[in-house]
């Protein structure tokens, strides 16, 4: 797999209510863009991030899990997140570790309880947000219902750039707004393969209306182009995506896709529209943190040079290998990752990670590549043994040395987290996690699956 530069990553949380049908999304967009080799299926037990034995058996995801699409000379990295309650603790960490979201809602269900969780938790991050209605292809699908619900329980400021042709077992096309090209899909189209057409003339009328809605709304959000659309003047498709990109920026502006991902329509525009509208880590602000050891702030840069600097989000223990830990970098830093990614989480002894890997999907089981010690990395996200450092991908596993002591430091600091409510009377418990900047963040466990995620786990390098 070829590395990639921090312009040329997206990182995407995908979150919504349990069972939205975001891990089928996931497996679709890596299928569809050829980063994965099967189109795998939650119902199979066959898809690439619900890959534990107990998610394979029950059907549905409980931890969060990589994967990637390759798409427009870009990596997006896809971060699964679970939908189910129980595991919102995962689906947080997810928002954290991301730089846009993209939330996924149903076409016959709508907006739900985890989708009105996940979005309360992007607006307090204050990140770009995309929607994509889900299962056009099931019967009772409805566009209109789950743009209408996203409207009145989430935001006024959703906007669809597509729509749908056909609902339920008619739904076989896209129009692109932008473009004003129709996508039609052939029934048994394997990789989202479409052809390109002139709208159909009984889509006419829906399509002005929403169009003429699109680039009003885009207008509104930018001086210099409400003036020219004020004024009578076309506004471009280049255009409207620069300014619909600036919007989603300052929280002005939510777009809003839609498809199937069983059937891979709708896939191929949405990996287009991730790479177009959700921002490169290098086009997002330093981020604020703590030297290690000291309370002394520093603002890290999104810049190639440096020291490594990471952000644990998530660990686990896989069996046969030890703990596994998931890292995105923040910052590559100018010395081999291998060098710079060490320590310690709340231990005496530093230690180093035994192997770095990158994978698309479960860490050991399949996909996993081992990368090599010396390759000044790119940012991205990835996942360690009990973490580190690491380029463009994604996984990170092994055991680690004990007794290895480090001469640079490096550190993750947990939240420290406040039982406000007792676990035994509340089955869902809101907790509050106190940052160093003092900002509280609500966060839900239960008494089964308490929540231990490092939200604040920066691991800063005392450069
Ligand atoms: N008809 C149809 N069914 C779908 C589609 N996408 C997903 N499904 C089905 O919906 C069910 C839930 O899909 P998942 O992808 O597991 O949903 P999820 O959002 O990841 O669920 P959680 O991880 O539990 O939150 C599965 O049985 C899928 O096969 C689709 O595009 N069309
Ligand atoms: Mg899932």
């Amino acid at each position: 797999m070829r590395e990639y530069t921090s312009d040329r990553i997206r990182n995407v949380a995908v979150v919504g209510h349990g069972a939205s049908g975001k891990t089928s999304l996931v497996d679709a967009l890596a299928f569809v863009a050829g980063s994965s080799k099967r189109h795998g299926s939650v119902k199979d037990g066959t898809s690439l991030t619900d890959y534990t034995p107990d998610e394979i058996e029950r059907k549905y995801s409980i931890n969060l899990a990589l994967a990637h699409a390759e798409w427009m000379d870009t990596k997006i990295n896809l971060l699964d997140a679970p939908g189910y309650l129980d595991f919102i603790g995962d689906a947080v960490a997810a928002l954290h570790a991301a730089d846009g979201v993209l939330i996924v809602v149903g076409a016959t269900a709508g907006v739900e309880v985890g989708t009105e969780l996940m979005w309360e938790h992007a607006e307090r991050r204050g990140i770009p947000r995309m929607f994509f209605v889900s299962m056009m292809d099931k019967e009772h699908a409805d566009f209109e219902k789950a743009y209408t619900d996203i409207r009145e329980h989430l935001t006024p400021k959703v906007i669809p750039i597509e729509i749908p042709v056909g609902e339920g077992a008619q739904f076989h096309g896209i129009v692109n707004l932008f473009s004003k090209r129709c996508h039609l899909y052939k029934a048994g189209t394997k990789a989202g393969e479409y052809d390109e057409t002139d709208i159909p003339p009984e889509y006419m009328e829906r399509f002005e209306r929403y169009s003429h809605e699109l680039i009003e709304r885009i207008a509104e959000t930018d001086d210099t182009l409400l003036e020219r659309y004020l004024g009578g003047e076309e506004i471009s498709r280049e255009e409207a995506l620069e300014a619909m990109k600036a919007g989603m920026r300052r929280g002005e502006l939510f777009p809003l896709l839609c498809g199937a991902a069983d059937l891979t329509y709708g896939t191929r525009a949405l990996l287009s529209k991730l790479v177009e509208l959700m921002p490169a880590p290098a086009d997002l602000p330093p981020v604020e943190a703590e030297k290690w050891g000291t309370p002394e702030p520093v603002k890290i840069p999104r810049t190639d040079a440096g020291t490594f600097v990471g952000h644990v989000f998530k660990t686990v223990s896989e069996p046969h290998v030890g703990d596994v830990t998931f890292f995105r970098i923040l910052w590559t830093g100018s010395r081999s990752w291998a060098d710079d990614a060490v320590n310690e989480v709340g231990r005496r002894t530093a230690s180093r990670p035994a192997a770095v890997l990158r994978t698309n999907g479960g860490p050991m089981h399949r996909n996993a590549q081992a990368l090599p010690r010396d390759r000044p990395g790119v940012r991205g996200i990835l996942p360690g043994a009990n973490w580190r450092a690491m380029p463009s991908a994604t996984l990170f596993a092994g055991s680690l040395r004990p007794g290895f002591q480090p001469d640079r430091a490096f550190g993750v600091r947990h939240a420290a987290v406040h039982r406000v409510r007792d676990l035994d009377r509340d089955p869902i418990l809101p907790l509050v996690v106190r940052c160093r900047e003092q900002q509280e963040i609500r966060r839900h466990g239960t008494a089964q699956h308490p929540l231990h995620i490092p939200l604040d786990g920066l691991i800063v390098g005392a450069a």
